[in-house]
């Protein structure tokens, strides 16, 4: 994965610093697909503000995450984070359909951050080697994406665990990004 997202990535941003937010609850898989995706070492910070960020690094593009859920005081910090920020990619867990309302609630409430107004967002649907998870239509409709206005968006299936859909979905991406999306 590390040599294709050379191909992907490079020069996408120019010497400009961009970032990219993978969000989503605890469990969903996010630290499983910055391992995944192996773009360089990731660091943990020391979460000194109540939240812990990972952090990849991959040439001038920053990936960071954390989860989201759970305390709401330690929220205002998050938005150290949102500047520059040219996509966000949205974790859910597809078996946790217990969540999903939480999923959906975090989800937009993210969305309507000013700053991450312009960001693209790409959703993995993850988890799909698990019996009982629901598939991409599913949790489309879920997480009502079809409220989702004026930026460009996608949804993939993935399993992280697998390997499987991930690609598709940074494709996809860096695509959108290169025709001027984010
Ligand atoms: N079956 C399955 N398990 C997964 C998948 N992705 C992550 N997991 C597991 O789910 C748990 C939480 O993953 P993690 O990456 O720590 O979630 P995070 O809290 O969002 O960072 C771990 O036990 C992972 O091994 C997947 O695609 N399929
Ligand atoms: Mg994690």
């Amino acid at each position: 994965m590390g040599i294709l997202f050379t191909k992907m990535f490079s020069s996408l941003f120019g010497n400009k610093e961009a970032r990219i937010l993978v969000l989503g609850l605890d469990n969903a898989g996010k630290t499983t697909i910055l391992y995944r995706l192996q773009m360089g070492e990731v660091v943990s910070t020391i979460p000194t503000i109540g939240f812990n960020v990972e952090t990849v690094q991959y040439s001038n593009i920053k990936f960071q995450v954390w989860d989201l859920g759970g305390q709401t005081s330690i929220r205002p910090y998050w938005r150290c984070y949102f500047p520059n920020t040219q996509a966000i990619i949205y974790v859910v867990d597809s078996s946790d359909t217990d969540r999903l309302v939480i999923a959906k609630e975090e989800f937009h409430a993210i969305l309507e951050e000013e700053e991450l107004k312009g960001a693209v967002v790409l959703i993995f649907a993850n988890k799909q080697d698990l019996p009982g998870a629901l598939d991409d239509a599913a949790i489309t409709e879920a997480l009502e994406l079809h409220k989702i206005k004026n930026r460009q968006w996608s949804i993939f299936k993935t399993s992280a665990i697998k390997g499987e859909g991930l690609f598709e979905g940074l494709d996809w991406l860096s695509n959108t990004l290169k025709s001027g999306g984010g």
